[in-house]
């Protein structure tokens, strides 16, 4: 059975997809999609919005970073288990996913394509996933980061911060401390919680803001902790 991930290189929540397939040791591929045309998705039931992630498992098609990850234990049963038995904490699991997706994600963009610094780091990681034309290429790897300058300013703006990289050292304080001493966000065991920030994490671990994980000692362990059961899993 083929699974297929259709992705941006530097989508948060393509990453969260990708990080939950690494975690669970189940082979992929990636296709990386045209951010104007996303020719190159497969067709869509409907209602699903036109957006990345999308993962193809077989014949089904599943969307939605969230919901795609909450439907991994069932499509690869055999894997590692992300929804946590107890109520208490799956409540707290999807709660804390939610947290990554509503505010850690939002606060990436500017830290990714804020300066043109950024911006053009940001080209050379799309380009390394990229596989278009020459003409597609250019588009992507140029237009994708113009782009999301432009997109950086206003989410800075809507969310009435100034300084980019304060805003996510501040996320980062709150996972922290929500981590505590714990080895993963809910206790003894990974959960989705854990996948969603190490992906969203992921994208951003080729950026100078990436200092701010590997300089706080807990934080780091976690990271490298999921990391280290990524690569055993492959
Ligand atoms: N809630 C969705 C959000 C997906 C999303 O916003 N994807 C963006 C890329 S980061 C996208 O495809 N944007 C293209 C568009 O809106 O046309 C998820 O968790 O998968």
């Amino acid at each position: 059975m083929t699974t297929t991930l259709y992705q941006f290189a530097l989508c948060p929540f393509c990453n969260k997809v990708r990080a939950g397939l690494q975690l669970k040791g189940v082979p992929f591929e990636e296709v990386e999609v045209s951010p104007r045309s996303k020719v190159e998705l497969p067709s869509l039931p409907d209602g699903a919005p036109r957006k990345v992630p999308v993962l193809e498992v077989g014949s089904t098609v599943l969307w939605d970073s969230t919901r795609i990850l909450s439907q991994l234990d069932e499509a690869f049963p055999d894997t590692l288990r992300f929804t946590p038995a107890d109520e208490a904490m799956r409540l707290r699991a999807d709660a804390m996913e939610q947290w990554v997706d509503d505010q850690f994600i939002e606060s990436l963009p500017p830290v990714l394509y804020g300066t043109w610094r950024e911006a053009t780091k940001a080209s050379k990681v799309i380009a390394k996933h990229s596989r278009f034309g020459t003409g597609e290429g250019l588009a992507v790897k140029f237009g994708g980061p113009l782009i999301m300058h432009a997109v950086a300013k206003r989410i800075l703006k809507r969310n009435g911060r100034t300084d980019a990289h304060a805003w996510v050292r501040e996320n980062l304080d709150y996972f922290e401390r929500e981590l505590g001493e714990r080895d993963f966000v809910c206790g003894d065991a990974l959960t989705v919680a854990d996948v969603a920030m190490h992906g969203a994490l992921t994208c951003i671990s080729p950026f100078p803001i990436f200092e701010n994980v590997e300089s706080r000692p807990r934080l780091h362990a976690w990271f490298e902790r999921v990391e280290a059961m990524k690569k055993s899993a492959a």
